[in-house]
């Protein structure tokens, strides 16, 4: 047995059994190994974006590492920004990455890079694999990093000789580690903070934003009067009826400052005390009253739901609270585009279960208060602020999800990041439905121009611009395979909505807002 072929028998006893790949020369051996072994799903990327951002959803729904295949530090390099993205919605991934053969690498070919330093940035741990013997037990240790809560990046580097001399020894699978538990003294403190003080909030992250955590959430709240909320971004938020209708911390500073104006103590559940996604002259970093007092409950690899019941039951709370009436269901609605009339729209037709991937960007600013009263859904968010997250996760959370719908809220200039995906969504018939947001500009930037102080001239207007010439999208979406239409009012919207669902595949609609 090679190298290649003890790492995909360590990977797949391990139960990592889909790979998202790039391969090149020096993967070879690995990707000879998946063709003789059954049992890995093998999803290819045209960049390496695509790649590391799909085994990111695809940790956020399944719950459990993919492998990527990438090639060498270049195609790593490729894919640091999606790694990021994963790295800061703590995803699990196993990064396979292949490297120039360990004899070879003193002469210095145009392919040797660092791969180690750039993998090091975005990962818990990285390790070379020297020998084809090593690569089996190193593939179980990726494996159990990866699934190390909250949920991890490790990264193999495989040298080419690594891979194909032969002395493979296939790994066991080794002991994920349990979640740990709070600290009984958290539970307490946060249990005392509650009982003797006014204007408390609690701030779920992470893994405090399954259903079952906001069940607990939700005694405490009605025990104590302390209010609920989310952070700004978050990996995947159990959304819809039955589930807590939190908004999260806004992104605009004034808006943060204001909405958290009224807090005396902040109460963390696996989130982190809000900050600025940016520091601009004059203004805040920290969102919330710099004089208030800040309880960690549980960090974010410590487990949300079980603390959340500990303090719950220290509170006396009932063992159930009701969940909020979120109001009927949002009608269909007529007329042009808005952000409220989409936002509803999509709540009105989206099926049961659906996943929402959220690259909206400024035009979906305002969706959540809308979707509350919308099936049970989840919703999954950009963590790292690295734009072209969208399209890759959404191919990630359909195969991690299989049987359930994915709609895309998808910005117009992120989407270019990646929209490789779309192709990938396409050969792998994937059930994406990508609302497509044309406003041919970076809109967002138009408004951080302003924060800066700027006036926008005909330099900058242009650097912030997407017209001229204006992005084809329905073209462009066909030509890697994905059927799509343009719509410019609601009732098209619905409508092309409604007939994706029916598709066994992706569809994208450009929405010309
Ligand atoms: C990798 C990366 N490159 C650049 C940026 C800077 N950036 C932030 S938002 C944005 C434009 C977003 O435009 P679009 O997706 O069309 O959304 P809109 O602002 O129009 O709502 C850019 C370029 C970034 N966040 N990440």
């Amino acid at each position: 047995m090679n190298g290649a072929e003890s790492l995909v028998h360590t990977l797949l006893g391990s139960g990592v059994d889909v790979c998202f790949a790039n391969p090149g020369t020096s993967e070879m051996h690995f990707v000879a190994a998946l063709d003789r072994i059954p049992g890995m799903r093998c999803v290819l990327g045209l960049q390496e974006n695509v790649v590391t951002g799909a085994a990111d959803g695809y940790w956020r729904m399944a719950r459990k590492p993919a492998a990527t295949l990438l090639h060498c530090g270049p195609g790593l390099a490729n894919g640091l920004a999606g790694l990021h993205d994963a790295r800061r919605a703590r995803s699990g991934i196993v990064n396979i990455i292949g490297d120039q053969a360990t004899y070879h690498r003193p002469h210095d070919a145009p392919l040797t890079a660092d791969t180690e330093g750039w993998a090091r940035g975005v990962s818990a741990w990285v390790r070379t694999s020297a020998t084809a013997a090593e690569v089996g037990a190193d593939a179980a240790v990726a494996v159990q990093v990866a699934r190390t809560a909250p949920g991890q990046v490790a990264s193999l580097i495989l040298p080419s000789d690594s891979s194909w001399n032969e002395g493979g020894a296939v790994a066991p699978a080794l002991p994920v580690p349990a979640v740990p538990q709070a600290d009984p003294h958290a539970v307490e403190t946060a249990a005392r903070v509650l009982r003797e003080k006014r204007n408390v909030l609690l701030l779920l992250g992470g893994m405090a934003l399954t259903e079952g955590a906001q069940r607990q959430a939700q005694r405490i709240a009605g025990a104590t009067g302390a209010r609920l909320m989310c952070e700004g971004s978050n990996p995947r938020i159990q959304r819809g009826r039955g589930r807590l209708p939190l908004e999260r911390v806004p992104y605009v500073v004034e808006q943060a400052v204001a909405a958290l104006g009224w807090v005396e103590h902040l109460i963390l559940v696996n989130a982190r005390a809000p900050v600025g996604f940016f520091g601009y002259p004059g203004k805040p970093s920290l969102l919330y009253p710099p004089g208030a007092g800040v309880h960690v409950l549980t960090r974010v690899e410590q487990d949300a739901e079980e603390a959340l019941r500990a303090l719950a039951d220290a509170l006396g709370a009932p063992r159930q609270a009701p969940m909020p009436d979120p109001g009927p269901r949002p009608e269909p609605l007529r007329g042009p585009l808005s952000p409220e009339g989409l936002a509803r729209t999509v709540a009105a037709v989206m099926p049961e279960e659906a996943i929402v991937v959220d690259e909206s960007v400024s035009y979906g600013r305002g969706f959540f208060p809308h979707t509350h009263a919308a099936p049970p859904h989840d919703w999954l968010q950009n963590c790292g602020g690295a734009i072209g997250y969208g399209p890759p996760v959404a191919v990630g959370a359909a195969i991690g999800a299989p049987g359930r719908r994915v709609i895309a809220l998808q910005a117009d200039g992120s989407a270019m990041y990646a929209v490789q995906a779309l192709w990938t969504q396409a050969r792998e018939r994937l059930p994406v439905t990508t609302l497509l947001l044309s406003n041919r500009k970076y809109q967002i930037l138009l408004g951080e121009y302003r924060n800066v102080g700027a006036n926008p001239g005909r330099t900058a207007l242009d650097m912030l611009d997407l017209g001229n010439p204006d992005i084809g999208w329905v073209q462009l979406a066909n030509g890697m395979g994905v059927e799509a239409a343009q719509a410019s009012t609601l009732e098209a919207c619905a409508d092309l909505m409604a007939q994706s669902f029916a598709r066994n595949g992706p569809f994208l609609i450009e929405l010309l807002i």
